[in-house]
């Protein structure tokens, strides 16, 4: 880990070490199913890319996450209690954080956590700017990936994990609960998780908000080609590939695909890849879960859900986890 000190902010950087990168890039795509890391998508340009899909009109779940937000935030401040340390994993761009921040009490700080340096440390110094009383403290890593809370100067009570934007949706149920033990450390006694997770809905609802009409979903997803190529010299032509998103109900999971347009092959580091016509790559998995099913999860890994606030249609749910007995 290295401490960087900037003018007004301290940055601990864990980031993946480009080498650690490549190996994990080109491991992911030796296996009979190609796949490649969702967390790759966010370079500077796929976190604009992300921004961007937030405000397709089809992508309701920012838009509903806000709603219970607004409703909720007053509400939730109280449950998390004065004197917060607020952890936010994957922050991107801190918009939900600053509904909850605006109504916290006491003397708080704020760790961003974030694999996008840039994004990352263009977002906590917005924040800086906004909130001139608050302490923030960026951390650049995977936040699947352990690392250590940097220590605030101002006394907080305790830290809570606020971790929106259903990004659990990315996770296998084995990683979820193996996610929620590891997050669960970086909180203490008589604290928790506040979760945003997006729930089972219609198909109908799902798939157009990975098929975005304007376009931004398949972009955000090919891009994760572009950087390849930016970052490993790669040679894909990104022109042969196409974004695929499907829900599969029996996983529960919308999967987003790169599909071959045509028999190809690529070369990575020296390596060459071979994919025929309509072999796919697996880029990301996103999750929906019940509220059952989130619960049994939660409890594996020594959590109890103490509250679930939700929107009028069920949409999507926030999630306070606190620990739990035996866990
Ligand atoms: C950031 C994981 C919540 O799964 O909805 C959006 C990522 N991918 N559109 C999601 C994503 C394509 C997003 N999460």
């Amino acid at each position: 880990m290295q401490i960087t000190q900037m003018p007004s902010l301290t940055l601990h950087d864990y980031h993946p070490r480009a080498a650690d990168m490549r190996e994990e890039i080109l491991s992911s795509l030796r296996a009979p199913q190609k796949t490649l890391p969702c967390k790759y998508f966010y370079d500077m340009r796929g976190s604009q890319l992300f921004d961007a899909i937030c405000e397709q009109p089809e992508y309701y779940l920012t838009r509903t996450e806000l709603e219970i937000m607004e409703a909720r935030a007053a509400e939730m401040a109280i449950v998390l209690g004065p004197d917060v340390l607020l952890v936010e994993p994957g922050s991107g761009t801190s918009l939900k954080t600053r509904l909850l921040l605006d109504n916290l009490s006491g003397t708080c700080a704020y760790v961003p956590v974030d694999i996008s340096r840039a994004h990352l440390m263009a977002a906590a110094d917005r924040m800086n700017r906004l909130y001139p009383d608050l302490e923030v403290l960026p951390v650049c890593a995977d936040f699947s990936q352990p690392f250590e809370l940097p220590r605030p100067r101002s006394h907080t009570a305790r830290s809570v994990v606020y971790f929106p934007g259903s990004t659990i949706g990315n996770f296998e149920p084995d990683a979820v609960v193996r996610l929620l033990k590891q997050l669960r450390r970086l909180t203490g006694p008589g604290s928790g998780l506040l979760i945003g997770v997006d729930m089972h809905k219609d198909k109908a609802v799902l798939e157009p908000a990975y098929n975005d009409s304007a376009g931004v979903t398949a972009a955000f997803n090919l891009n994760l080609l572009h950087r390849l190529n930016r970052e490993l010299g790669s040679d894909f032509d990104a022109s042969r590939f196409q974004h695929r998103a499907s829900y599969n109900a029996t996983e529960g999971r919308i999967e987003m695909h790169l599909v071959s347009l045509e028999n190809q092959s690529v070369q990575i580091a020296g390596e060459i890849f071979r994919f025929r016509k309509n072999e796919y790559i697996v880029t990301e998995y996103s999750y929906k879960h019940t509220l059952p099913g989130f619960t049994a999860l939660a409890a594996k890994a020594g959590l109890v859900v103490k509250r679930v606030w939700t929107d009028e249609r069920r949409w999507f749910s926030v999630q306070y986890l606190g620990i739990g007995t035996g866990g």
